[in-house]
């Protein structure tokens, strides 16, 4: 039977990996986000690559009508959806709260849990009907310590936490499956975002470190999605060699050398 994959936020970073070693792997993709022409580049990739069947949808998460239009055009064109990965997602500034803009607060909220829940919404019904499915959802470090000035991403992230274990219980008399992976630092678009296009100090972020990338979490999603059907993983939290969690990372020059 086809299997199908549903990646919310694939025009870059993880879900664009996670659309990639699944298309890799047999799947049809489904893979969502603003950016129309990223969307057909990925596609293109994709099909050229691995004769992968891929279906784009282009909205914004954050606009519930456009969730609803997107999942019932998407729900007219596969007949199910093994897998979701909810992980489109964002931070928006760096600043303590008395200074945060409210504005990027908004973003945050509204992209990491109220779209999250928007697509959630609609395809669990799926899922149930089946009684069978998979969902990650992508957390974060974020979301499991709070560090200065992260406020209110790492609110959020703590929500996609609360989430995660509740839909955990919420589905488990259907057989669904619901993991939460929580990476630290990872070099993708994330920190320009953060930063508001700002590529040079996102850069610093990374400087001087081997973060971790996005295919580090493909295979993770990959890992999985792949274990038996008895085996269900809850929450695993995966950070680079050089940080413990969000407050104590080194660089890689203050390692202690390996003996030889
Ligand atoms: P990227 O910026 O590379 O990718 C983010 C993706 O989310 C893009 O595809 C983007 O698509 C999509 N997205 C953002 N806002 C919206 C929106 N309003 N509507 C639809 N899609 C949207 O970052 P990452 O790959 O790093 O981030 C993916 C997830 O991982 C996020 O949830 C992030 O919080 C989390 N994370 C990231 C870490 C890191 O250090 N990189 C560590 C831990 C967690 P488009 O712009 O085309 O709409
Ligand atoms: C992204 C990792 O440390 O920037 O969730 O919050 S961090």
């Amino acid at each position: 039977m086809e299997k199908i994959i549903l990646v919310t936020g694939a025009t870059s970073g993880f879900g664009r990996a996670i659309a990639t070693r699944f298309a890799k792997e047999g799947y049809t993709v489904c893979i969502t986000g603003r950016r129309e022409d990223r969307l057909a580049e990925v596609k293109a990739e994709l099909e050229k690559a691995y004769s992968a069947k891929v279906i784009t949808l282009a909205f914004d998460i954050r606009e519930r009508a456009q969730v609803e239009a997107a999942m019932t055009t998407l729900k007219t064109q596969v007949s199910h959806i093994d897998i979701l990965v909810n992980n489109a997602g964002l931070a928006s500034g760096l600043a303590t709260i008395d200074e945060g803009d409210i504005d990027d607060w908004e973003t945050m909220i509204d992209t990491n849990i109220k779209g999250l829940l928007y697509v959630t919404r609609q395809i669990t019904p799926m899922m149930r009907s089946r009684a069978s499915g998979h969902i990650i959802n992508i957390g974060s470090t974020a979301g499991k310590t709070v560090y200065k000035n992260g406020n209110v991403y790492c609110a959020t992230k703590f929500a996609v936490d609360a989430l995660n274990q509740a839909m955990r219980i919420d589905l488990l008399p259907y057989g669904i499956k619901v993991t939460a992976i929580n990476p630290g630092m990872a070099e993708t678009e994330f920190s320009t975002v953060r930063f508001h296009g700002d590529a040079e100090r996102a850069k610093g972020v990374y400087a001087g470190v081997k973060a971790l990338q996005a295919e580090d979490i493909a295979d993770i999603a990959w890992y999985c999605a792949s274990l038996p059907a008895h085996v269900c993983i809850n929450d695993i939290t995966v950070t680079c060699l050089t940080q413990a969690n969000s407050f104590y990372a080194i660089k890689e020059a203050e390692r202690v050398p390996p003996k030889p």
